[in-house]
């Protein structure tokens, strides 16, 4: 059993003066000392666009964690998405999938967009992040979870974008279940219409605008 060092000071004799200390060893319930464990283990990517370098190699692995409170501790060791330069990005994904269309588990997925205005920056951008990241450690789209991949952050002058991506554009049972919750999670208006696109069609978009294979 666990046990803690408790130091306590105790008067040895009541007529004399000094005190003496003692070293106790009590018993810790579990509970005191166990992280408590995530369902994944999930990896937090930066993205600084660097024009000198290509996509890829302007991603960083930053950390990895599996525990709830190894979660906060990167969080909030990490900038807030508004304090950072335009065109960067964080992404956190499942650990094994890196957060690009070209892996394997992105190849034939898509994203629910969540794109926002910019004066949503200052009111949404951080909490709209923060509920993103709960939705995935708290795997709270059920068993439908299980197609989540990931999410992204793009911070950009133009308007920024939040997205959770999913492995594959054809399971549509689960791609609806989760732009459902994700919506409601967010807090987006009934009336205002999210999107959901596959990468294939994003990687080769011609126009700014990609065609919506789902709404929510
Ligand atoms: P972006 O960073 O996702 O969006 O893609 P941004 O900056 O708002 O630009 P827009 O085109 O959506 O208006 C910007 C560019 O980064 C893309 O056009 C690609 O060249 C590159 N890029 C983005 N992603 C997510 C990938 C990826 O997964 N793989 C590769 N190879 N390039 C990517």
């Amino acid at each position: 059993m666990a046990t803690a060092l408790v130091l306590t000071s105790v008067a040895a004799n009541p007529e004399m003066e000094h005190c003496e200390t003692i070293i106790q060893k009590v018993p810790m319930s579990p509970e005191s000392y166990i992280k408590h464990p995530l369902q994944n283990k999930w990896a937090l990517w930066f993205f600084k666009n660097d024009k000198s370098k290509t996509w890829q190699a302007n991603l960083r692995l930053i950390s990895k964690f599996d525990t709830v409170e190894d979660f906060w501790a990167l969080y909030n060791h990490v900038q807030l998405s508004s304090n950072l330069m335009s065109g960067c990005d964080y992404s956190l994904f499942k650990d094994g999938i890196e957060p690009m269309w070209e892996d394997g588990q992105n190849r034939r997925g898509g994203r629910w967009l969540i794109t926002l205005s910019k004066q949503q920056r200052r009111a949404d951008l951080d909490r709209f992040w923060l509920e993103t990241l709960l939705c995935l450690v708290g795997e709270a789209f059920g068993d439908h979870s299980e197609d989540v991949c990931g999410a992204v952050i793009n911070v950009r002058a133009k308007g920024d974008k939040i997205a959770i991506w999913t492995t594959d554009y054809e399971n549509q049972d689960a791609i609806t279940h989760i732009g459902r919750v994700y919506k409601e999670r967010l807090g987006v208006p009934p009336k205002v219409i999210i999107g959901y696109q596959s990468h294939a069609d994003t990687a080769t978009k011609s126009s700014s605008s990609t065609k919506n294979k789902f709404v929510a």
